[in-house]
């Protein structure tokens, strides 16, 4: 079993697992600390050949441990005979190989194929978290080990304290910039168009075409004047820049684009906010791509950013200010552009931080002036929680279990203590929020059960008092909870 830690490296493609391969690695000949000391993205493994397989298998966990019958049945984990025609697939995109398998042709197939790694004998072996039990994360060395948990928090969580009836299904939101300690506006995206709304007066309705819906809704400056901008994702293939105008909002010229989901930020540093989309550009799936700024409301072709697989998530955001970074989670690995929108190479990959559902977000969580990455992983009944500190290079570090599956993630300082803490939503009727102690620790969680299941939802000032608020999409409403 020592011989093959190092093949189950977080941070690396999966090898390929035939005895030519790992023979031709020495792995057997190495001693433990080097061969720990060899994971990392210094080892060039080669392509990956298995990644349609991967997410499906390495997701999963198996009610069956049973003890492999050994080499004449090549599904140990099943004691049917595989080579009857009629028997069913043992596995697939929705019957996972327990861990230590791989699905390969309907039939659950060991990966570790050295006589000491087969069957059960690999548990506790991973690449990812989600290869994990729940409870548990993928540790440094490619072993599962138990997470830290926090307790609850005395504090019933966020309250409700206003709700705003927009009288649409509210499908986006997102806060507008502004002074600290001020009240921020909020973009309301909804069936048949997009408005904003303060906590002062009655809301605004944003000039939109008839027909169209805002299915989702980003802010930032992109005229450059100082004062942030929105631009809408329309359900008819567009989207619509519309800009702060003195006390109104003046729409500017469509942009024919096919995406649900954007957001602005400045990646070239130029002072004009570029959009950062998942967009359909014809293939099989949705592509990360930026459309740069340009001034004077146009907008460069969409410039594709490609990742390691299909893309979960993305955020963008300074890690040192000034011009933002692009972040990307997907698949197997977190993709980080930190040179502007134009070089389509990522500047790093930290691998094995995808494999179930999950996103991103960006914030200094150790408070060193380095933006850090939280990421949220849902799988096996639970949220697996990691921090990302820049300070480390982005190496994976203190993960934190929460009970229940949030695959949303965003931040804010919901206590105002300087330190952001972590918003959680999901399929669940309710959300989460984790308190940042210290320096990237979780002190404690709240969970919110208050029957009402969204993933749309907005962090930001609303009430001006300097601590972050939610902004929740409940139905035709827009639900704001404050710390009680
Ligand atoms: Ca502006
Ligand atoms: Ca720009
Ligand atoms: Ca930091
Ligand atoms: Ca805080």
């Amino acid at each position: 079993m020592v011989a093959t830690l190092h093949v189950r490296c977080p941070v690396m493609h999966r090898l390929d697992p035939t005895p030519w391969n790992l023979a031709s690695l020495a792995v057997r000949a190495l001693p433990v600390g080097l061969a720990i000391a060899a994971c990392g993205p210094a080892i060039a493994v080669g392509p990956d050949t298995d990644s349609a397989t991967d997410s499906a298998t390495d997701s999963a966990t198996d009610s069956d441990p049973s003890n492999p019958s050994g080499p004449s049945n090549p599904n140990p984990s099943d004691p049917s005979d595989p080579s009857d025609p009629t028997a069913p697939p043992q596995c697939g995109p929705s019957i996972p190989c327990e861990s230590g398998y791989d699905c390969i042709g309907g039939i659950c197939q060991p990966y570790c194929l050295d006589e000491g790694c087969c069957g059960g004998m690999c548990d506790g072996y991973c690449s990812y978290d989600s290869d994990c039990p729940s409870g548990e994360g993928c540790g440094d060395v490619g072993l599962c080990e138990l997470v830290f948990q926090p307790v609850e928090c005395r504090s019933p969580g966020l309250g409700a304290i206003t709700t705003i009836p927009v009288g649409a299904e509210v499908l986006s939101l997102a806060f507008l910039g502004g002074e600290p300690a001020a009240p921020r506006e909020l973009v309301v995206g909804v069936i048949g168009g997009a408005m904003v709304v303060d906590s002062a007066g009655p809301s605004r309705v944003l000039e939109t075409p008839l027909g169209a819906d805002g299915i989702d809704v980003a802010t930032g400056d992109l005229d450059g004047d100082g004062d942030d901008d929105v631009m809408v994702a329309m359900s008819d293939a567009f989207l619509l820049p519309v800009y702060a105008d003195g006390d109104g909002f003046l729409s500017g010229t469509a942009i024919s684009a096919v995406t649900a989901d954007i957001a602005l930020g400045d990646l070239d540093g130029d002072g004009l906010a570029d959009v950062a989309g998942m967009f359909d550009v014809g293939s099989p799936s949705v592509e990360l791509a930026i459309l740069r700024g340009e001034g004077g409301g146009g907008f460069a072709a969409p410039y594709l950013h490609g990742t390691s697989s299909m893309i979960l998530d993305f955020a963008l955001g300074p890690i040192e200010g000034g011009q933002d970074d692009l972040f990307a989670l997907d698949e197997f690995a977190i993709s980080i552009w930190n040179h502007g929108p134009l070089d389509g190479t990522a500047d790093r990959q930290v691998w094995g931080s995808g494999g179930a559902e999950g996103s991103i977000a960006i914030a200094d969580v150790d408070a060193d002036g380095q933006r850090d990455i939280v990421r949220a992983l849902a799988y096996g009944g639970g949220t697996l929680l990691r921090y990302y500190l820049a300070s480390a290079n982005f190496w994976p570090g203190v993960p934190v279990f929460i009970d229940g599956e949030y695959d949303t993630v965003d931040v804010g300082d919901f206590d105002g203590d300087g330190l952001p803490d972590v918003y959680l939503a999901g399929a669940a009727a309710g959300f989460v929020v984790v308190r940042t102690g210290g320096p990237a620790t979780a002190d404690c969680v709240s969970y919110v059960f208050d029957g009402i299941a969204t993933r749309v939802h907005a962090v930001g000032d609303f009430t001006g008092d300097g601590i972050a608020d939610v902004a929740r999409a409940v139905g035709i409403d827009v639900v704001i909870h404050a710390v009680p």
